[in-house]
């Protein structure tokens, strides 16, 4: 029986430029170490004010084995809680949305506020001090509406660049006042890091989404240069200033567009950008026309393209008429939950200002399409035949990225 490499060995096998030895994607130890590190010491996309509009209102979501409820308090400000009672620990709120008067524990009736605190606890006598047995809050931040938690008691400082980045960016599209319009959930028979480098590259789209393909346009260029004919390396360098165009006239109007980069050398992983769309340009319908006539917050125009952000467990599109936003929270090596929602404006009513078909066609299939590729992806790497591949520089640098970042934030958390 050979001797099992440590994860830390599997590490240093990595070579830069290819994909993951096979066991960082399919072993049990390497799950649970990604969901300590990377799940449960960095900040994590986790909801959004949306999901608990009102006073009241609660979601609980799923971190591994540790979950946590979201919940608007009675003054309107969100606050997050391990969603486990102070009595002898049983679970508070099912995930998923609710509302409640009060947080109340199923099992004995403690009852807790909104803000947290203990206020009933029967049986408990004269001398039990409620003040000590408050819920235990989680660090959350909203950022434009989008609320990130970080289930550590150090939580890392550098979100603040996330919000300096994304608050002006995102104001625009007033999600805070979004509504969420629809949600799936999908299981993908992958591990979440075949997850994430699926999501950041378009080298599959050509042959994979017809749907997607109408409006998206690749980020990176898909050919090395030193290959194009002179006509076709005319057509990249009209592209790119048709796109630096847009993004100085965007940028005049007011509308942050540049691209910024957290990946190796910080500790929360974002990148954002708005992004060209083809077609009409305005939305990722099947016509690439607006699909909800209600636009997004504040938004005047339909061809401001689309605000791109990524996470380490999100992606996201805001556009002029509705927003995509993607959680991606892992169940096991080999599973993976990607939870999608779209949101319009609080007052878009469907069937009036959208069709529901219309506004959800093209990421229903994207999303089908991307789950079956990823377990594909997984299915090999766990093949005693698999071997690391080759990223390609030119359409799957940002995956390179990505993996360099883990090692180092692995490396950083003693792998
Ligand atoms: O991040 C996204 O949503 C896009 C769509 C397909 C691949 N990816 C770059
Ligand atoms: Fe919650 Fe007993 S475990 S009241
Ligand atoms: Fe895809």
């Amino acid at each position: 029986m050979p001797d099992i490499p440590s994860i830390a060995t599997l590490l240093r096998a990595r070579t830069p430029g290819h994909s993951l030895p096979g066991g960082l994607y399919t072993r049990d130890d390497v799950f649970a170490a990604d969901i300590d590190i990377f799940f449960h010491r960095h900040w994590i996309f986790v909801g959004l004010e949306c999901d608990v509009p009102e006073p009241g209102d609660v979601c609980g979501v799923d971190i591994g084995s540790t979950g946590i409820v979201l919940v608007r308090d009675e003054d309107g400000s969100v606050r997050a809680y391990y969603n486990v009672c102070r009595h002898r620990g049983a679970r508070l709120v099912p995930s998923g949305r609710g509302i409640v008067g009060k947080l109340v524990c199923p099992y004995h009736q403690w009852t807790y506020e909104l803000d947290g605190t203990l206020v009933l606890a029967p049986h408990m006598g004269q001398d039990f001090d409620h003040a000590c047995h408050g819920l235990r809050p989680v660090a959350l931040r909203s950022i434009g509406g989008l609320l990130y938690a970080c289930l550590s008691d150090d939580p890392p400082s550098d979100i603040d660049d996330l919000a300096a980045t994304m608050e002006p960016r995102l104001a625009p599209y007033g999600l805070r006042d979004a509504r969420i319009a629809f949600e799936a959930d999908i299981i993908e028979n992958g591990n979440w890091k075949l997850v994430i480098e699926n999501n950041r590259e378009c080298y599959h789209c050509g042959s994979n989404h017809p749907e997607l393909c109408a409006s998206f346009i690749d980020l990176d260029f898909g050919f090395d240069p030193a290959t194009l004919s002179d006509e076709d390396r005319a057509a990249a360098a009209a592209h790119d200033a048709r796109y630096a165009a847009r993004v100085a006239e965007w940028e005049k109007a007011g509308y942050p567009s540049h691209a910024v980069e957290h990946l190796a050398g910080h500790a929360t992983n974002f990148r954002t950008q708005r992004l060209m769309m083809s077609g009409a340009g305005e939305s990722q319908t099947p016509d690439t026309r607006a699909a909800c006539r209600r636009l997004m917050g504040d938004m005047t125009r339909k061809d401001l393209g689309d605000v791109h952000l990524w996470g380490h467990n999100c992606w996201h599109h805001f556009m002029g008429d509705h927003a995509l936003s993607f959680m991606m929270i892992p169940l096991a090596a080999d599973r993976t939950l990607v939870r999608t929602k779209w949101l319009v404006h609080k007052d878009a009513v469907e069937g009036v200002d959208y069709d529901l078909d219309t506004l959800t066609a093209v990421w229903t299939a994207t999303n089908a399409q991307d789950a079956e590729l990823v377990a594909l992806a997984h299915a090999g790497a766990g093949n005693a035949g698999y071997t690391p591949g080759p990223y390609s520089r030119f359409t799957e640098r940002q995956l390179d990225n990505f993996m360099t970042w883990y090692a180092e934030r692995m490396a950083l958390h003693g792998y």
